[in-house]
């Protein structure tokens, strides 16, 4: 009766919040035995898609036999592109464009007992991709990993991988047709072989339970045949050695009571965790924290947190391009840190897996998200089948991260019926997958009254923490002066203000003639100088994250004399440059 043996492994995963579905991808790749394919790739650009017809059919890679026969596409003698890397960046008449372009990259292997994965950190939008001409899997979705098992498709010797990534916007994407950041795409992220072990650690989980200091919990899943096998959990710092037994399904579930230190941004304390299998060995530097939610109250380690935060999105703007390295993440949260954060919201997609351990590393607190963005056709169940595998597959890379405090699902969405249904279900997912992080959502649904503003939107019961995006004094009007504007909510939930802001040109004096106030960098600061006024009277505020760091680039902004194809929000210019509004900002977050 096989519902019955699986039975126990479901009551596990609802017991313990975490593993609901089969896993996508292995844990941790950068601690595995991994073969590089980063670097040069040929490429044919493909802008009206034919490359996948059965007269093209560009993953053949078909040659000319002799000089009477012909081929009209060639990876050979064409253009390579750097990978990781958006190409949109790295040839001019690729600025805009958006539709396929074809990878191939060869490699030389030696087959063995051991089993081979292909893992790509991330492709926009969609891939397809091809080992010696046969399709190994596809993926959608911009912003998440995914991996593909080789074995059985390797030789020895030379082998090829295609890869056709195609970053056209479609209506039922997520994001949709519409959004305000630039739509970089190609191989954006990392490429690798992982070598593993016929039977190897796929998956693990090592974090403090919920609310209980001294609980370290979670479980080591095996993936192959036979997979009962003896594990030892190492945490030597904690003097923890554990001896453990996978069951059938290759899974294991454990409790250690410990007491670690607690990361914090003013500690960011980790120890290295070793897993080991009789097969197989895997080390990761894992951090441990509790996180939690008390009336209107943010609880880090069980003491109140105000989240001084900043939106940031994944691009280097002096380069034009999306951020894809360390060196790129260190540089947007450095700016994070000197402007004073202890927390960064990761807009609007996951970022880099990069990103996310440099800022547990440097004491800074994370929300992530995923691109569930305005405009979404709520009322499609393929659309919502999307949704869940990107949260899964969010929350499934960077559960091991405990500066992740803040899942998000979505960025303002308009609250119909289908949209609270799909949301609910959403939400349920993240939980069933993780139990111990906030959950949230940015909403913009609000009514203002005169001078008072209320939080309305349903779903905000369903959540851990508020989080509201609000333009007063640029996309909506200052109802009378700022210090006398108040809020209130039908919740008693804390509140981040994930999104306040305005736009100024970088050196735009308001004193200058030929320009308009509005787009000057004094404007900008005064929206700053009259938000805090304002949300210094919240009593529910527990965070706020001003739009956005940086200037990005954006193709909805087309006021030529101060946008050009920016969106000049950023605290920071498109070089990098202190704007006005960055010492506001600084000088409140200092002087909380
Ligand atoms: C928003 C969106 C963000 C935009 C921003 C703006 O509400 O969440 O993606 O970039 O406003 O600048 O208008």
């Amino acid at each position: 009766m096989p519902f019955i043996k699986k039975l126990p492994v479901l009551f596990f995963f609802a017991l313990y919040g975490f593993r609901a579905t089969a896993q996508l991808f292995m844990t941790h790749v950068n601690g595995r035995n991994t073969i590089s394919l980063n670097g040069k790739w040929n490429v044919i650009i493909d802008p009206y898609d034919i490359g996948s017809g059965n007269w093209q059919a560009y993953y053949k890679d078909r040659k000319a036999k002799d000089n009477r026969d012909f081929v009209e596409y060639s990876f050979d003698d064409g253009p390579a592109l750097n990978v990781p890397g958006d190409f949109n960046s790295q040839m001019p008449e690729l600025h805009y464009y958006e539709s396929s372009v074809w990878y191939k990259k060869t490699f030389r292997y030696t087959k063995s007992t051991k089993r081979l994965f292909i893992y790509f950190g991330a492709v926009n939008y969609k891939a397809e991709v091809y080992v010696n001409h046969i399709k190994v899997g596809t993926h959608e979705g911009g912003f998440t990993p995914f991996q593909f098992e080789l074995t059985n498709y390797v030789k020895d010797g030379e082998n090829s991988v295609i890869v056709k990534t195609n970053n056209a916007r479609i209506k039922n994407g997520i994001p949709g047709l519409g959004f305000d950041w630039f739509n970089y795409g190609g191989i954006t992220r990392d490429v690798a072989l992982i070598e593993t072990p016929a039977v190897f650690i796929e998956d693990y989980l090592v974090q403090l339970k919920k609310n209980n200091p001294k609980l370290i919990s979670g479980y080591i899943q095996l993936n192959g045949k036979n997979a009962v096998q003896k594990i030892t959990l190492q945490i030597p710092e904690l003097k923890i050695n554990k001896q453990l037994t996978t069951n059938n399904e290759g899974l294991v579930q454990f409790d250690l009571t410990a007491n670690p230190i607690r990361w914090s941004p003013e500690n960011p304390k980790t120890y290295e965790v070793k897993i080991r299998s009789e097969t197989d060995t895997i080390t990761e530097t894992i951090g441990f924290r509790n996180i939690q939610v008390k009336g209107t109250e943010i609880l880090l380690n069980g003491k109140p947190v105000f989240l001084k935060g900043v939106n940031i999105h994944e691009e280097i703007p002096q380069r034009k391009s999306r951020a894809y390295s360390e060196a790129d993440a260190l540089e947007l949260l450095n700016w994070a840190k000197e402007l004073g954060c202890n927390f960064v919201r990761l807009a609007h997609y996951p970022h880099n897996e990069y990103t996310i351990k440099m800022a547990e590393k440097m004491g800074i607190m994370v929300w992530e998200e995923i691109p569930v963005y305005q405009g979404i056709d709520f009322a499609d169940t393929a659309i919502q089948a999307k949704m869940h595998r990107m949260v899964q597959e969010m929350i499934e890379r960077d559960k091991n991260r405990c500066n992740v405090i803040i899942w998000s699902m979505a960025n303002e969405t308009s609250p119909t019926r289908e949209r609270n249904e799909a949301l609910t279900d959403l939400i349920k997912k993240a939980r069933l997958l993780d139990s111990t992080r906030l959950i949230t959502l940015a909403t913009n649904n609000l009514s203002y009254h005169g001078d008072s503003v209320h939080i309305k939107d349903s779903i905000c019961a369903l959540l851990d923490v508020m989080a509201v995006n609000e333009y007063l004094g640029w996309y909506v009007k200052w109802p009378k002066a700022p210090g006398a504007v108040t809020w209130t909510s039908d919740f008693n939930k804390p509140l981040i203000m994930s999104e306040f802001g305005g736009e100024a040109l970088y050196g735009n004096d308001a004193a200058r003639k030929d320009s308009a106030n509005t787009w000057s960098e004094d404007y900008q600061a005064q929206i700053f100088k009259d938000q805090f006024k304002m949300l210094k009277n919240i009593p529910f505020l527990r965070g706020t994250c001003p739009w956005i760091l940086v200037d990005f680039q954006s193709p909805t902004r087309n006021q030529p004399k101060y946008q050009n194809g920016w969106n000049r929000k950023g605290l920071l210019s498109d070089r990098g440059d202190k704007k006005k509004a960055w010492y506001i900002v600084h000088a409140f977050y200092t002087g909380l």
